[in-house]
């Protein structure tokens, strides 16, 4: 098939699936066109079977907002054309099934055509898509689409809940993990051992968006190393990066905290790590936890959304309520006291990754879910 896939390409669970989804599907011979505004942050420069067609907006001086959603309709329209591409792809709603919307009613004015299929991802439909100025474009946008996944069923019953989807059918398909890749014994931890010998090390990998609660995850990072000595790595950048550096000042921990940025490659980072923390208080999936569980690190997260279908409570990781850091902390406390429980659980986590969200038997249920967009037409 030839597949095109919009996407955020930076620093995002939605674009990392995208990206992985799109490197998978070329490696199982389909042609693959990324179609965004940047090379997404997960694709590297050269793929057989790979292209990128850059989104360019323009900067007329009359426009405070250059409208890229339709830059982008437009440019799905020439790449569908040019390569004649079976599927458009999008990744979150907004405003990538409204622009392929409008791309397909260009193609058929000129007798062609594209299947549109639409994987929500979370804040499309939980906050974004609520919002009064998106809610009916979202909508629109959805029951337009040929095909909609969700990735979790959390997050396929917020769509039914939000829009009432008339006319559309949300189908379940998680995100996934290249076993290989998550794999704890290939990688050499980058971490100087000066700053870890001697203690845990507990990770939080994201955007640092509100929804996260990062300064959460600093106190019960800080709540863990009263009892045991540890450091947390914090991976990503967003705006909410400058509250959690002040959080850890604030609780005398900041020595033990490094905040690392935006990396790419997490694989090496997770293969180092006792736990992660993820303390949001919407997460549809939590792409992130599931990274670190296929890295046997088991995860102390909050009981929101879709986490509980992707972290095994009690079995590869503890859950508790948004907000309850004495919770957490005193759940990493236990873990990281008991070696026993410990291993068991890791293991756990990474068999439990493997056998629910590998990326051959997900990526297959997306080349299927194609097939029978295609033939619906
Ligand atoms: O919805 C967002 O905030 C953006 C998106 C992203 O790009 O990180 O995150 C969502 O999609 C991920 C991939 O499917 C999920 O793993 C995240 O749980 C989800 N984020 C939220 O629901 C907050």
């Amino acid at each position: 098939m030839k597949i095109g896939i919009t996407c955020y390409p930076t620093y995002g669970g939605s674009g990392a699936v995208a990206t992985e989804l799109g490197i998978a599907l070329a490696a199982r011979g389909h042609e693959v066109h990324f179609i965004t505004y940047q090379q997404p942050f997960r694709l590297p420069s050269f793929l057989p079977r790979v292209w990128f067609h850059e989104v360019d907006v323009g900067r007329y001086p009359l426009f405070e907002y250059p409208p890229y959603d339709l830059a982008l309709a437009v440019r799905m329209h020439e790449v569908v054309r040019d390569h004649q591409l079976d599927i458009l792809h999008c990744h979150y709603a907004i405003p990538h099934a409204t622009s392929a919307w409008i791309a397909r009613e260009m193609l058929r004015e000129g007798n062609a055509d594209v299947r549109v299929v639409t994987t929500l991802h979370g804040t499309d439909i939980t906050i974004v898509g609520q919002e009064r100025s998106f809610y009916t474009i979202t909508r629109f946008s959805i029951e337009k689409s040929d095909s909609v996944t969700a990735v979790s069923d959390y997050l396929r019953d917020q769509t039914y809940r939000a829009f009432g989807c008339v006319g559309c059918d949300v189908e379940v398909i998680p995100n996934f993990i290249n076993p290989a890749l998550y794999d704890r014994s290939r990688h050499h931890f980058p971490i100087p051992t000066d700053v870890t010998t001697g203690r845990k090390v507990l990770m939080h990998i994201s955007n640092f968006r509100p929804v996260k609660r990062v300064r959460d995850v600093v106190r019960v990072f800080a709540g863990v190393n009263k009892e045991v000595p540890a450091v947390l790595v914090m991976v990503g950048d967003g705006p909410e990066r400058v509250e959690a550096e002040a959080e850890a000042r604030d609780l005398g921990v900041a020595e033990h905290v490094l905040f690392l940025g935006k990396i790419d490659a997490i694989a090496p980072l997770l293969a180092g790590a006792d736990l992660f923390l993820l303390t949001s208080d919407k997460e549809s999936f939590g792409l992130s936890a599931l990274e670190a569980l296929a890295s046997g690190v088991p995860v102390i997260g909050a009981r929101a959304g879709g986490l509980p279908e992707v972290v095994i409570d009690g079995e590869t990781g503890f859950l508790c309520e948004v907000g309850d850091v004495e919770a957490m902390a005193a759940a990493g406390v236990r873990l990281l006291t008991d070696p026993a429980m410990w291993q068991t659980m890791s293991t756990a986590a990474a068999a439990d990754a493997r056998k629910r969200f590998s990326e051959d038997a997900v990526v297959a249920q997306y080349e299927a879910l194609y097939e029978r967009t295609i033939a619906s037409a």
